[in-house]
């Protein structure tokens, strides 16, 4: 029998990775499209699958529309991506963030309580519930605590999940995943914007990069190899909690250094902090324990910094080229 999966956030980052792997599966993959006016399928079009998935009306806040997606997609997974994923811009719309990223993860659930409770959920937890760090490498046990209004948003996503696993008996699982880039990441985060910025003024087209807080430190991956964790996640006989990361921490400023100096330029000369880009709580340094993972799951990262900021300097080296 083929299965079928339902994402939401199928036009982000990880919802297009995702759409992709499980196409590739052999899945029928139905996708969850909130209302939007500008083109939202620049990503599902740059992989080439645009046509290949179908794509249902559907809003995280609107439990109706949620239960209409599960019918027509006749799903037995749901991965539940769909959020307002900008940490910095959670300050600004704080009760937004709240009802989607956090409340609406609950419609999810309650959606799959109501619906059929056989389906399998993926929720999509994130090491900003860490925040201020409680141990130096974070794994599944580390105590949360959160820096800002999507950290707290996503925190309550993450124990709804774990609430309705225990409180349903339902194969609902949270990945704790670390912060994962890639060509198709968007413009605002803060490895997109570099390796936009190095191929701008590599080109011509620009001659500073404004930055926050270069003394961040993150725990950086490829999205390409986190979507496999999660569909891994959903075959366990057993739901269950996992951080997904590489273990290796690096800075802001080294990731500015390695996006230019592929270029053959250096970062110091170009790179302007500007305050105006840090934010009212830091999360200063996220570095996950991933053992679980490869133990249960099978999965390890595959994709080095160093490669994954290459690829992302020469996809934004040509897109900027064609401008
Ligand atoms: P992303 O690129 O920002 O994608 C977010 C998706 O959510 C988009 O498809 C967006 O649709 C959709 N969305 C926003 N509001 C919605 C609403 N009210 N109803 C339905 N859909 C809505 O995020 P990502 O990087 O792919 O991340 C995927 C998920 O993993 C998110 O939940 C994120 O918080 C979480 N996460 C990400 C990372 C990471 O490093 N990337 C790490 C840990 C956890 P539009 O395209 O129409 O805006
Ligand atoms: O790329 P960022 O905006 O990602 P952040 O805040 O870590 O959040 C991302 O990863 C989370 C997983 O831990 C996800 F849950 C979340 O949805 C999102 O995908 O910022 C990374 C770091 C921060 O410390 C920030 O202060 O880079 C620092 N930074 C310095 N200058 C900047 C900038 N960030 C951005 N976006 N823009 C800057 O100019």
């Amino acid at each position: 029998m083929s299965r079928s999966a339902l994402i939401t956030g199928i036009t982000g980052q990880d919802g297009a990775y995702l759409a992709q792997f499980l196409l590739g599966k052999g899945y029928r993959v139905s996708g969850m499209l909130a209302r939007r006016s500008s083109d939202t399928l620049w990503r599902l079009n740059e992989l080439g699958i645009a046509r290949d998935v179908t794509l249902i009306d559907g809003d995280l806040v609107d439990l109706t529309s949620i239960l209409r997606a599960l019918e027509a997609s006749a799903a037995n997974e749901v991965y539940n991506l769909a959020a307002q994923s900008f940490v910095a811009t959670s300050w600004r719309q704080p009760l937004l963030t709240a009802n989607v990223t956090g409340v609406g993860a609950l419609n999810v659930l309650e959606a799959i309580r109501i619906h059929d409770r056989s389906i399998r959920f993926y929720q999509a937890s994130t090491s900003e519930m860490f925040g201020l760090i409680q141990a130096e490498r974070q794994d599944e046990g580390t105590p949360f605590y959160p820096r800002s209004p999507y950290g707290v948003a996503k925190l309550f996503a993450h124990w709804s999940t774990v609430n309705y696993r225990e409180s349903f008996g339902m194969h609902a699982s949270s990945g704790i995943l670390f912060n994962h880039e890639s060509p198709l990441r968007g413009i605002e985060f803060v490895t997109r914007k570099v390796t936009d910025g190095v191929a701008r003024i590599k080109l011509g087209k620009a001659s500073e990069l404004r930055l926050g807080n270069i003394d961040a430190r993150r725990d950086w991956g490829f999205a390409g190899d986190y979507v496999e964790a999660m569909w891994l996640m959903l075959q366990q006989e057993r739901p269950d909690d996992y951080v997904i990361a590489t273990g290796v921490t690096t800075t802001v400023r080294e990731m500015c250094r390695i996006a230019f100096a592929h270029v053959g330029l250096e970062a110091e000369r170009f790179v302007v902090v500007d305050p105006a880009f840090l934010r009212p709580a830091e999360v200063d340094v996220l570095q996950g324990n991933p053992v679980k993972a490869r133990e249960r799951l099978g999965w390890s990262a595959r994709t080095p910094l160093d490669d994954l900021i290459v690829m992302m300097v020469d996809a934004d080296m040509r897109r900027v080229g064609r401008e």
